[in-house]
């Protein structure tokens, strides 16, 4: 299919964009760092999502590439944010397959100069799900590199508390399907509490997805939780764009 060679021409010649999206600390005020979201701008297509070409890139092998390519372009554009701003890069399971990834990503932050300390790397629940990756040992080599792990779309797919204690991640990101519901139906507003409650027992953080309105911002404030993503502060953005964001919220 001629999408496919696009697709393949694309990873070879390095054309993919990263769009980002604030992530607000409600008890600061502050934007504490950007969610990197990959855009492939396809020349007779338009944008093309993420959820298309990353699945097929996870299909023809050249998610390890593309995976690289991503993680180097949000850490050069977050050399450019203060130090306090972190940026968070999205994990295919796919990545932990060849058992490289603690080596590229630390290649990476080198060859670049990005301390680890302020990249948080965001894998779902489904990654973990596959034992055969080695994918927690490799997961224990990136923690070593003062990268932080976040556990995203938290409670969709084979969700299992027993995720939780097989690697201690650094952060948990509540799926925006049960921020929609908060304020509507009782269920989602339980989940919520349990799980900002969990993270404060771990003593990890928590983010909740998907904030698109003032009621269901009130509500997670009033559950103490601290930090949200949501259409409601912002879209994912272009990088000039984010200068404008960290000086407005700063
Ligand atoms: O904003 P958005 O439409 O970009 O994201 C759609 C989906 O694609 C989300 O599940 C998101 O996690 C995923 N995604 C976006 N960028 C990346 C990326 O760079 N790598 C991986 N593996 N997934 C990504
Ligand atoms: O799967 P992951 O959580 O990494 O991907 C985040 C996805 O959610 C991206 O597609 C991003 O564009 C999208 N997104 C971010 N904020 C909102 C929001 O407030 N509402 C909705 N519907 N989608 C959002
Ligand atoms: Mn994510
Ligand atoms: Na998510």
């Amino acid at each position: 299919r001629q999408l496919e060679v696009d697709l393949s021409n694309a990873v070879l010649f390095k054309q993919f964009e990263v769009f980002y999206q604030p992530q607000i600390d409600l008890e600061a005020g502050t934007v504490s760092g950007f969610e990197a979201l990959a855009r492939w701008r396809h020349s007779g297509r338009g944008m093309i999502s993420p959820t298309e070409f990353i699945p097929m890139c996870e299909e023809n092998g050249l998610i390890e590439e593309l995976g690289a390519q991503i993680l180097e372009v949000a850490c050069k554009d977050a050399m450019a944010w203060p130090a306090c701003v972190t940026v968070s890069v999205n994990l295919s399971p796919v990545q932990f397959k060849s058992g490289n990834l603690p080596t590229i990503v630390k290649d990476v932050l080198e060859k670049i100069g990005f301390p680890g300390s302020r990249l948080e790397l965001e894998i779902t629940e489904s990654a973990i799900f596959d034992r055969s990756s080695g994918i927690i040992s490799q997961l224990s080599e990136i923690r070593k590199l003062g990268i932080r792990v976040s556990l995203d779309d938290f409670g969709t797919g084979y969700s299992s508390l027993s995720h939780i204690r097989s690697f201690p991640f650094d952060r948990i990101k509540i799926d925006q399907s049960f921020v929609r519901e908060l304020g509507a139906d009782a269920e989602s507003l339980a989940i919520v509490r349990a799980v900002v409650g969990l993270c404060e027992n771990l003593g990890i953080q928590s983010t909740a997805e998907g904030v698109e309105t003032h009621k269901q911002l009130d509500v997670l404030q009033h559950e103490q939780c601290r930090s949200v993503q949501g259409y409601l502060f912002s879209e994912p953005v272009t990088m000039s764009e984010t200068m404008k964001i960290i000086s407005e919220f700063n």
